[in-house]
């Protein structure tokens, strides 16, 4: 592929569990993607900008040489780069919600685990041979760490491993397998990070264009509009409910004397319970709207 000077570079995974989620999120900045999922890299119509599809474990490496400015990877896959390389040139910009699971470690069901101790001198399968290493320094255990590459879960049927150290989300794989979690390693979800490497002037710019969407998209997705009437006397305590209001809008509703309209974006949930407490403290005619799109 050409590298234009005057293109950003995204990375993210060809196929796999961050592959939908990822798209989402770059369409949801406004992104129009060219081209199928088969191809290797995709044309962005309407930014200048250009997707490279590759494994996720190709991501931290192109972000941090500088070949993509910016790259979507799992936290895990990026921890386990970064523990190998602590000097890569990349940083994390945001997580971004999706992606979610845990490294854990788990043992057969009637093995016994009294804590990290009772690792010592046994043998750990796992994909993640430096952050399984780091949680056992943590804890001042000394244990053989058996790296795969997949299959983890088999490790302690086939007599290869007494414990393993494997991604679990539902936990449905573990208990098919035989195996229980005893210890949490890492919580991980998906991250956007990009290049530390200079860029020059012009990609500078589109990056902080690109930016400055996907935080407003990241923002949204959390936010909403608050509306709501008001006794002047009970404004104090209404704005102080709000969640994750700042200066709020207060204006006068006309033909009711000491009345007034709050208006408020609120960048946390806003839950039942909100409404409840903001309804006791005075609050009438509640509307909660969708944000659809922010710049902040
Ligand atoms: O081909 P490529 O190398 O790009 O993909 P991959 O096979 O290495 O990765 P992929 O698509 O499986 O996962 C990509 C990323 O998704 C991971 O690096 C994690 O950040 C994230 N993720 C979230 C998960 C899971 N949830 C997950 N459950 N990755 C893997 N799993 C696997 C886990 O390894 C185990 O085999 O799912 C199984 C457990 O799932 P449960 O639901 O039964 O607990
Ligand atoms: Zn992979």
């Amino acid at each position: 592929m050409l590298v234009d000077a005057d293109r950003l570079h995204i990375a993210i995974q060809k196929s796999g569990r961050l592959s939908d989620a990822s798209r989402g999120l770059l369409k949801d900045a406004g992104l129009r993607i060219q081209g199928g999922r088969n191809e290797l890299t995709a044309r962005v119509e309407n930014f200048p900008a250009d997707l490279m599809m590759v494994r996720d474990d190709d991501i931290p490496t192109f972000v941090g040489d500088g070949v993509c400015e910016f790259g979507i990877v799992g936290g895990n896959v990026l921890e386990e780069f970064v523990l190998g390389r602590p000097d890569a040139g990349l940083e994390v910009v945001a997580p971004l919600g999706f992606g979610r699971c845990s490294l854990k470690l788990a043992a057969p069901l009637d093995a016994v685990y009294d804590g990290p101790l009772s690792l010592a001198g046994t043998r750990v399968a796992t994909s993640y041979p430096r952050i399984v290493q780091r949680f056992l320094d943590d804890h001042g255990v000394t244990a053989t760490i058996v790296e795969m590459n997949g299959a983890v879960e088999l490790a302690p049927r086939l007599r290869i491993a007494g414990y393993i150290c494997d991604l679990v989300s539902t936990g449905a794989t573990l208990e098919a397998n035989g195996l229980r979690p005893v210890a949490d390693v890492f919580d991980s979800e998906a991250v956007l990070i990009r290049t530390r490497q200079n860029i020059g002037e012009a990609r500078d710019e589109l990056a902080t264009r690109l930016l400055n969407r996907i935080s407003g998209v990241l923002a949204t997705k959390e936010s909403k509009y608050i509306m709501l009437n008001a006794p002047a006397d009970a404004l104090r305590e209404i704005t102080a409910i709000l969640p994750g209001a700042e200066a709020p809008t207060v204006l006068p509703l006309h033909g009711r004397p000491g009345h007034f309209a709050v208006h408020a974006v609120c960048q946390e949930s806003v839950f039942w319970e909100t409404l409840q407490k903001l309804k006791s403290a005075g609050a009438s005619a509640i509307l909660v709207l969708p944000i659809e799109k922010m710049m902040l």
